[in-house]
């Protein structure tokens, strides 16, 4: 399998976390993408990441991605229990929104040129951010040792707030988040996917 992908896209990040706790680093290569016209050739979305699987069809989209991963995985990255999963999943879907969030104000702010820069867009995603960081810091105590689909996407999200939305200070009054992602960082497949800027 063929992971396209880009060092520091936080939609890269969770799958390429998934992928070494998963046990399949043997099984999938990480190609960076170089141009777009690469990108438009594996499928209509031009998005990062596109899971090429073995037998030659283009997957899109990060949680389908890592939803066919886990498939394959002899280790879940779900817990095992109706109420964990569904506590998982809750917190998985927060984080998701949280870096479409950071996402969509980084587009703003850095490819969009400055004089259709829109501030409505930035202040609606800034308040939508601080709402997840909040939800997050309430939720994630209830997560065990297990490693999840939950932990992976966090750190991915906040890991990504700290370069593109660095002036949230998201640690700032949320102290259980912050040892929360300080715990999940001394991990291997988490230090070693964080972005480099
Ligand atoms: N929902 C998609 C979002 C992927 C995404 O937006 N990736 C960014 C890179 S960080 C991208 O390729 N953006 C290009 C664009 O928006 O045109 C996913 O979860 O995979």
């Amino acid at each position: 399998m063929k992971l396209y992908m880009s060092g520091n896209s936080p939609y890269a990040r969770r799958v390429r976390i998934a992928i070494r706790e998963a046990g399949l680093f043997d099984r999938v290569e990480e190609v960076a993408i170089k141009n777009f016209d690469e990108l438009l050739a594996l499928g209509p979305g031009g998005k990062i990441p596109i899971l090429q699987t073995d037998s030659g069809n283009s997957l899109c989209e990060s949680h389908i991605i890592i939803a066919y991963l886990n498939d394959l995985s002899e280790t879940d990255l779900l817990p095992s229990e109706p109420a964990g999963q569904e506590r998982c999943r809750e917190i998985e879907a927060i984080a998701s929104v949280l870096m479409d969030s950071v996402f969509a104000r980084s587009f703003e702010n850095n490819q969009r040129p400055e004089e259709t820069r829109s501030e409505f867009v930035i202040d609606r995603e800034r308040a939508r951010s601080a709402r997840c960081y909040d939800s997050l810091e309430a939720l994630v105590e209830s997560e065990g040792d297990q490693v999840t689909l939950a932990n992976i996407t966090v750190v991915a999200a906040l890991g990504y707030a700290d370069w593109r939305a660095a002036e949230d200070e998201w640690r700032e009054g949320r102290p259980v988040l912050t040892s929360y992602f300080e715990r999940w960082m001394k991990r291997s497949a988490f230090a070693e996917t964080a972005p480099v800027y």
